[in-house]
C-alpha cells in the first residue's frame, strides 16, 4: 500500500501503534488521498456531501468500526477507530461528521440501548451503508441545554405519537432512520427510532452555511409521527442515555481535530518553504518559524492526549470529563492552527485551492457542536471542584 509519511509524528508515536492500528490508518489515509483530496474543495464550494463515497467507506469497514463483528461491524479497538477519524478529518470535517454520526450517534445507541432484535435488524444495514442515520437531540431553543427540549412523545395503545422540531441535524435530509429524543408525559427523555419515510416526518436542508459545506445539516419536523412499540429503544430512558452517545462522538471528534490540524500544518510548512519574500523563503523568517513550531508542539500534545484516551477507553476506564478535556483542547487547538496556517498562506490562503480556510470554517462548527468550548470548560470545572455552574 502506497501512503504518504507525515513529518508530524515528532514523538515517534508510530512505535506505540499495533500492526492493526497502522494498517487501518494507512487504508483510510490512502482513501482520503485518492478519493477525497482531489475533489473536496469543489464539493465544499458546491455545498454538497459526497454521498457516492458512502458505499466505499462502508466497504472499508469505517461505519460503526469499533462495534462488535457479530453485528456486522469491524470490531476494531478504539485507537484504530480514532485513527480513522483523524485521517477522515485530514480530508474534511464533514466526512468525519458523517462517520461520527452514523457510528457514535446512531449505531452506538442501538447497540447500547436497543433490544437484541433491533441490533440484529439495524446494525448490519447501517454498517453496510444501506441505511443512513441521523441523531436528533438539539432544538432551536435547546442546544447546550438538551434537558429543556420540547419534542413530545405521547403513549398510544400500540406505540407512541411524536411531535416537535429538531434543528442543526447532521445527515438529516439523507437519513433513512432518525434517532429522536423526546419527552414522555412524565417528562422523562426517551430515545426512539423513526423511519424518515413515515407520515408526518419531514427534513429541510439548511443551505446558507459558510462552515461544514460538504455536510448535510437539516431541520427535522415531526407532526403526529406514529412510532410502533418495537421502534422504542428500551434502555434509552433519561437524559443520561442521550449524553452517553455524545461521549462516544466527542471521543472521535477529539481524534478528528488532530487530522485537520495536521493538514493545515503540513500545508503551511510546505508553502513557507517555497514562498519567496524579500529574496528568501518565508520559512527563513523567525516569526514564521515560531508559528510552525507552536503548531507542531500543539499537534504533538493533542496526539498524546487522544492516544492515551484511546487506551483508557479500551480498558474501560475513560470518563466523560476526560473526553471533554480532549474535545475542548484538540478542537480549539486545530482551529487556532487553521487560522495561523491561513495567515502563512497570505492571499492564496483565502481560496479553496488550499485547504486551510476550508478547515478553519469547518472547525468553527466543530468547536460549537457536541458541546461548545464553554460547556466543556464547565463540565471540567464541575468535575474538579464538585460545584456545578449549570444549576
Ligand atoms: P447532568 O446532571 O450533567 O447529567 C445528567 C446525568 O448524565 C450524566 N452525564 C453523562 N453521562 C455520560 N456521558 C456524558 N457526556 C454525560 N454528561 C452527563 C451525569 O453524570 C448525570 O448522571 P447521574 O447519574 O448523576 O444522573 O445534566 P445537565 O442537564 O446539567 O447537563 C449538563 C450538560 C450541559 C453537561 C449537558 O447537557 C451537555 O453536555 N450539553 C451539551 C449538549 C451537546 O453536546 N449537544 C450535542 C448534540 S449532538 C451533536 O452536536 C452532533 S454533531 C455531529 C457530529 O458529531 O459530527
Ligand atoms: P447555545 O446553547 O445557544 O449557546 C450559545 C452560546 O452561549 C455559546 O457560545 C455557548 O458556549 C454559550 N453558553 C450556553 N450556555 C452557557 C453556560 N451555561 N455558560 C457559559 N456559556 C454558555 N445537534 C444534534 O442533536 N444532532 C446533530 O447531528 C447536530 N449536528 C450539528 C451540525 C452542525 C453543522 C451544527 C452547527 C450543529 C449541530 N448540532 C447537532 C447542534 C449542536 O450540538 C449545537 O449547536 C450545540 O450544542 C450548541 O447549541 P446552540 O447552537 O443552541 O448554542
Amino acid at each position: 500500500m502506497e501512503v504518504t509519511t507525515r513529518p508530524t509524528d515528532y514523538y515517534a508515536l508510530e512505535e506505540l501503534l499495533t500492526e492493526e492500528e497502522r494498517l487501518t490508518r494507512d487504508m483510510v489515509r490512502q482513501f482520503v488521498e485518492r478519493e477525497v483530496l482531489p475533489h473536496i474543495g469543489e464539493w465544499w464550494m458546491r455545498g454538497e456531501f459526497p454521498r457516492h463515497l458512502v458505499p466505499r467507506m462502508a466497504e472499508l469497514g469505517m461505519l460503526g468500526a469499533n462495534l462488535p463483528q457479530e453485528y456486522g461491524c469491524a470490531g476494531i479497538g478504539n485507537v484504530a477507530y480514532g485513527l480513522i477519524m483523524q485521517e477522515l478529518e485530514y480530508g474534511d470535517s464533514g466526512l468525519r461528521s458523517f462517520v461520527s454520526v452514523q457510528s457514535a450517534l446512531v449505531m452506538y445507541p442501538i447497540y447500547a440501548y436497543g433490544s437484541e432484535e433491533q441490533k440484529r435488524t439495524w446494525l448490519p444495514k447501517l454498517s453496510r451503508g444501506e441505511v443512513i442515520g441521523c441523531f436528533g437531540l438539539t432544538e432551536t431553543s435547546a442546544g447546550s441545554d438538551p434537558a429543556s427540549l420540547q419534542t413530545r412523545a405521547r403513549r398510544t395503545r400500540d406505540g407512541w405519537i411524536l411531535n416537535g422540531t429538531k434543528m442543526w441535524i447532521t445527515n438529516g435530509s439523507m437519513a433513512d432512520l432518525a434517532v429522536i429524543w423526546a419527552k414522555d408525559e412524565e417528562g422523562e427523555i426517551r430515545g426512539f427510532l423513526v423511519e424518515t419515510s413515515w407520515p408526518g416526518f419531514s427534513a429541510h436542508e439548511i443551505k446558507n452555511k459558510v462552515s461544514m459545506r460538504a455536510s448535510d445539516t437539516s431541520e427535522l419536523v415531526l407532526e403526529d409521527v406514529h412510532v410502533p412499540e418495537e421502534y422504542v429503544l428500551p434502555k434509552a430512558v433519561g437524559l443520561k442515555t442521550a449524553l452517553g452517545c455524545l461521549t462516544q462522538a466527542r471521543y472521535g471528534i477529539a481524534w478528528g481535530a488532530v487530522g485537520a490540524a495536521i493538514a493545515c500544518y503540513e500545508e503551511a510548512r510546505n508553502y513557507a518553504l517555497g514562498r519567496i519574500a524579500f529574496g528568501k523563503p518565508i520559512a527563513s523568517f523567525q516569526i514564521i518559524q515560531e508559528r510552525l513550531v507552536d503548531m507542531l508542539t500543539e499537534i504533538t500534545k493533542g496526539q498524546l492526549l487522544v492516544y492515551h484516551l484511546g487506551r483508557l477507553k479500551d480498558s474501560g476506564r475513560m470518563t466523560y470529563a476526560q473526553v471533554s478535556l480532549a474535545k475542548r483542547n484538540n478542537v480549539r487547538m486545530a482551529l487556532n492552527i487553521a487560522r495561523a496556517a491561513r495567515s502563512i498562506l497570505g492571499a492564496y490562503g483565502i481560496t479553496v485551492e488550499y485547504h486551510a480556510i476550508r478547515h478553519m470554517c469547518n472547525l468553527e462548527t466543530v468547536d460549537t457542536y457536541e458541546g461548545t468550548y464553554d460547556i466543556h470548560t464547565l463540565i471540567l470545572g464541575r468535575d474538579i471542584t464538585g460545584i456545578s455552574a449549570f444549576s
